[in-house]
Protein backbone atom coordinates (compact mmCIF):
# COMPACT_ATOMS: atom_id res chain seq x y z
CA UNK A 1 0.00 0.00 0.00
CA UNK A 2 1.40 3.05 -0.93
CA UNK A 3 2.43 5.93 1.95
CA UNK A 4 -0.37 8.83 1.60
CA UNK A 5 0.97 11.86 -0.20
CA UNK A 6 0.50 14.84 2.37
CA UNK A 7 1.92 12.35 5.37
CA UNK A 8 3.42 15.20 7.84
CA UNK A 9 7.03 13.72 8.19
CA UNK A 10 7.78 16.61 10.70
CA UNK A 11 9.42 15.38 13.70
CA UNK A 12 8.80 18.75 15.71
CA UNK A 13 5.53 20.29 16.26
CA UNK A 14 2.89 21.27 18.70
CA UNK A 15 0.89 18.86 20.69
CA UNK A 16 -2.78 18.57 19.96
CA UNK A 17 -3.56 21.05 22.83
CA UNK A 18 -1.05 23.23 22.03
CA UNK A 19 0.69 22.70 25.61
CA UNK A 20 4.08 21.38 24.68
CA UNK A 21 6.48 21.91 22.05
CA UNK A 22 7.62 17.95 21.13
CA UNK A 23 10.76 17.39 19.16
CA UNK A 24 11.80 13.67 18.79
CA UNK A 25 15.12 12.44 17.74
CA UNK A 26 15.74 9.33 15.79
CA UNK A 27 18.58 6.94 16.21
CA UNK A 28 21.77 8.37 14.69
CA UNK A 29 22.17 5.45 12.55
CA UNK A 30 19.14 4.07 11.25
CA UNK A 31 18.06 0.38 12.29
CA UNK A 32 17.62 -2.21 10.45
CA UNK A 33 14.08 -3.97 10.33
CA UNK A 34 13.31 -5.39 13.58
CA UNK A 35 16.42 -4.11 15.46
CA UNK A 36 15.55 -2.52 18.94
CA UNK A 37 16.53 1.04 19.11
CA UNK A 38 15.92 4.27 20.82
CA UNK A 39 14.74 7.94 20.38
CA UNK A 40 15.02 10.83 22.02
CA UNK A 41 12.01 13.15 22.82
CA UNK A 42 12.69 16.64 23.64
CA UNK A 43 9.74 18.23 25.82
CA UNK A 44 9.36 21.92 25.78
CA UNK A 45 6.35 24.42 27.02
CA UNK A 46 4.81 26.37 23.77
CA UNK A 47 7.67 28.77 24.41
CA UNK A 48 10.08 27.34 24.45
CA UNK A 49 11.65 25.93 27.90
CA UNK A 50 12.75 22.82 28.49
CA UNK A 51 9.93 20.59 30.80
CA UNK A 52 11.50 18.76 33.55
CA UNK A 53 9.86 15.28 35.35
CA UNK A 54 7.08 14.71 32.89
CA UNK A 55 5.74 11.54 32.17
CA UNK A 56 4.76 9.61 29.12
CA UNK A 57 3.11 6.81 27.30
CA UNK A 58 4.27 5.40 24.40
CA UNK A 59 1.80 4.07 21.29
CA UNK A 60 1.45 3.79 17.91
CA UNK A 61 1.22 1.36 14.81
CA UNK A 62 0.69 0.97 11.25
CA UNK A 63 -2.52 2.96 10.45
CA UNK A 64 -2.93 0.97 7.19
CA UNK A 65 -2.30 -2.30 8.00
CA UNK A 66 -4.09 -2.10 11.78
CA UNK A 67 -2.02 -3.38 14.15
CA UNK A 68 -0.11 -1.66 16.66
CA UNK A 69 3.53 -1.20 17.82
CA UNK A 70 5.56 -4.48 18.10
CA UNK A 71 7.07 -3.75 21.37
CA UNK A 72 6.47 -1.45 24.17
CA UNK A 73 8.42 1.20 23.93
CA UNK A 74 8.78 3.40 27.33
CA UNK A 75 10.41 6.69 27.85
CA UNK A 76 12.75 5.59 30.87
CA UNK A 77 14.60 8.35 31.91
CA UNK A 78 14.95 12.01 31.69
CA UNK A 79 18.79 12.10 30.00
CA UNK A 80 18.74 16.36 30.82
CA UNK A 81 16.45 18.92 31.38
CA UNK A 82 13.40 18.30 28.98
CA UNK A 83 15.47 15.58 27.38
CA UNK A 84 13.92 12.12 27.41
CA UNK A 85 14.88 8.64 26.56
CA UNK A 86 12.03 6.78 24.48
CA UNK A 87 13.76 3.23 24.29
CA UNK A 88 12.84 -0.22 23.07
CA UNK A 89 11.14 0.59 19.70
CA UNK A 90 11.14 -1.54 16.91
CA UNK A 91 10.15 -1.24 13.50
CA UNK A 92 9.07 -5.08 11.92
CA UNK A 93 8.51 -3.73 8.76
CA UNK A 94 8.58 -0.53 5.94
CA UNK A 95 5.98 1.61 5.44
CA UNK A 96 4.02 4.22 7.26
CA UNK A 97 4.17 3.86 11.32
CA UNK A 98 2.66 6.20 13.97
CA UNK A 99 4.18 7.18 17.17
CA UNK A 100 1.95 8.65 19.60
CA UNK A 101 3.37 9.69 23.17
CA UNK A 102 0.83 10.86 26.01
CA UNK A 103 2.70 13.63 28.03
CA UNK A 104 1.68 13.99 31.46
CA UNK A 105 3.93 17.01 33.01
CA UNK A 106 3.83 19.77 35.14
CA UNK A 107 1.81 22.18 32.02
CA UNK A 108 -0.73 19.63 31.97
CA UNK A 109 -1.84 16.76 30.07
CA UNK A 110 -1.41 16.61 25.88
CA UNK A 111 -1.27 14.21 22.95
CA UNK A 112 1.24 14.34 20.26
CA UNK A 113 1.26 12.10 16.93
CA UNK A 114 4.73 12.03 14.67
CA UNK A 115 4.45 10.02 11.47
CA UNK A 116 7.29 8.52 10.17
CA UNK A 117 7.92 6.22 6.62
CA UNK A 118 10.51 3.03 7.18
CA UNK A 119 12.47 2.11 4.26
CA UNK A 120 14.44 -0.84 3.67
CA UNK A 121 17.70 0.21 4.68
CA UNK A 122 19.44 -2.32 1.90
CA UNK A 123 16.86 -0.50 -0.76
CA UNK A 124 18.46 2.76 -1.20
CU1 LIG B 1 2.45 -3.41 9.20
Amino acid sequence: MATPKNLDLSLAKKSAGGVYYVELLPPAQTPAINQMHSWTVKLATAEGAPVRGAKFLVDGGMPQHGHGLPTQPRVTREIEAGSYALDGMKFSMTGWWEMKLSIDGPQGADKVTFNTVVNNPSGR
